[in-house]
């Protein structure tokens, strides 16, 4: 038997390298924006992705995006929408929920937030309160901006603390998040990251959210697909409210999703609308049901085991390349490489792949001496070259590719290379 992640075809998907569509009906009104798009299908199959926060979502879910919901204003929710015609939409709406309930064990479901930062800003304006005391991770030391950074909205419309990791093993301290919490009182505790790579210990957290009367927030707009398939654990049972984005591991369309417990829902509800949002992207919510079948089946939890079998070892071997991971490895789809010691940037790295065929972000590391536009890490991730096929033998190639390109060899010498994975493992199509 083929270990999943070597198999070229995801289940019920065909692939192929050539750019699955000519967008004939553009073309014959707009051939610009007809050769932007081809351009872009064009650079995504001869490229490959190992940005942590992307993937390649199926021609169902891409299908359902494109749909006539688009056309559709549902202000509202399924039985209580602000215009006629609704019929479709509620069930469309319905599903989407039901399902995401489902995938997640959740007793509440909100599934119309645009983005992940979106459905923070609601969860905070329903449940933080005006100027209300929000305690979030630093942004340097793996978090979101919406989890309270000085520039997001939610570092000022709220009052913001944050905490950081260990400098030296790239690890959160409970502990010091439990005294900072019990000094700080915050309304809100909000816990998961952007960039850290190892679970999240959630019963700590809510344990804290519990010893200081804060509602728990876990953001898991990284690992939810991980989530979903069981393959890491759950904040569900430990937090009050969980966000998420819908196209990162999870493989869905771009958006957001919240769930929670039903305490919170009617107030979460009305954070994202009228809060927050006004009509709802319809099209985008019957993506989401799509995906979320996608995810209930055994085909979904198998590829969410191979990222992170993929993952660990990818970092595996570019610590057997001499290589220093910030937390000595990862428990997800998420590798943080830290570049401390070689001669180039974060920025110098992403740039140095780009030449090689890879897209890559540079990424700051605890500590970072660097500014963000710089950095002294990058970030790689397994989620989109696992749904593209490629398997655990080629993360050794990849690694030897990344070691290359950090030692500073020419990065066009490992063009080759990239480009044989990119032919042999094509876009789902
Ligand atoms: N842009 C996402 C990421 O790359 O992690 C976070 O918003």
């Amino acid at each position: 038997m083929r270990e999943v992640g070597q198999s070229r075809r995801l289940p019920g998907v065909t692939t192929h390298s050539a750019p699955s569509s000519s967008f004939p009906i553009v073309r014959s009104q707009d051939p610009t924006v007809a050769d932007l798009l081809i351009a872009e299908e064009r650079r995504q199959a001869s490229t490959l992705s190992l940005i942590a926060s992307e993937n390649h979502c199926s021609p169902a879910v891409r299908e359902a995006c494109s749909s006539v919901l688009t056309d559709k204003y549902a202000e509202g929710y399924p039985g209580a929408r602000y215009y006629g015609g609704c019929e479709v939409a509620d069930q469309v709406e319905d599903l989407a929920r039901d399902r995401a309930k489902q995938l997640f064990a959740a007793e509440h479901a909100n599934v119309q937030p645009h983005s992940g930062t979106t459905a923070n800003m609601a969860v905070l304006e329903a449940l933080a309160g005006s100027n209300g005391r929000v305690l979030g991770m630093a942004l340097a030391s793996g978090g979101h901006l919406s989890h309270g950074h000085k520039v997001s909205a939610t570092g000022k419309l709220f009052e913001p603390r944050q905490y950081g990791v260990d400098p030296d093993t790239g690890l959160l301290r409970y502990e010091e998040i439990r005294e900072i919490a019990k000094e700080f009182q915050p309304r809100v505790l909000i816990c998961g990251a952007s960039s850290y790579p190892r679970e999240i210990d959630y019963a700590a957290f809510a344990d804290i959210a519990k010893e200081v009367g804060a509602i728990l927030l876990a953001d898991i707009a990284h690992p939810s697909g991980l989530v979903a398939a069981g393959v890491i654990g759950s904040p569900i049972g430990h937090a009050d409210v969980v966000t998420m984005t819908t196209h990162k591991t999870l493989r869905g369309p771009r958006g957001g999703l919240i769930l929670s417990t039903q305490e919170h829902a009617k107030k979460i509800d009305s954070g994202v609308f009228p809060g927050g949002q006004g009509g709802p992207l319809m099209h985008q919510v019957a993506a989401k049901a799509v995906a979320f079948g996608e995810a209930l089946t055994d085909a979904y939890k198998a590829y969410a085991h191979a990222v992170r079998a993929h993952a660990v070892r990818l970092a595996d071997a570019l610590i057997a390349r001499g290589h220093n991971i910030v937390t000595g490895g990862t428990d997800t789809h998420m590798v943080v490489v830290d570049l401390r010691g070689h001669e180039f940037s974060g920025a110098d790295v992403e740039e140095r792949c780009k030449l090689a065929g890879l897209s890559i972000n540079k990424n700051m590391v605890p500590g970072d001496p660097r500014s963000p536009r710089q950095t002294s890490g990058i970030r790689v991730g397994t989620a989109a070259a696992t749904t593209r096929g490629l398997g655990p033998d080629d993360m050794d190639t990849l690694a030897d590719v990344l070691d290359a390109i950090i030692r500073g060899n020419d990065p066009a010498s490992q063009h080759a290379r990239v480009a044989a994975l990119c032919d042999r493992a094509p876009l789902p199509a």
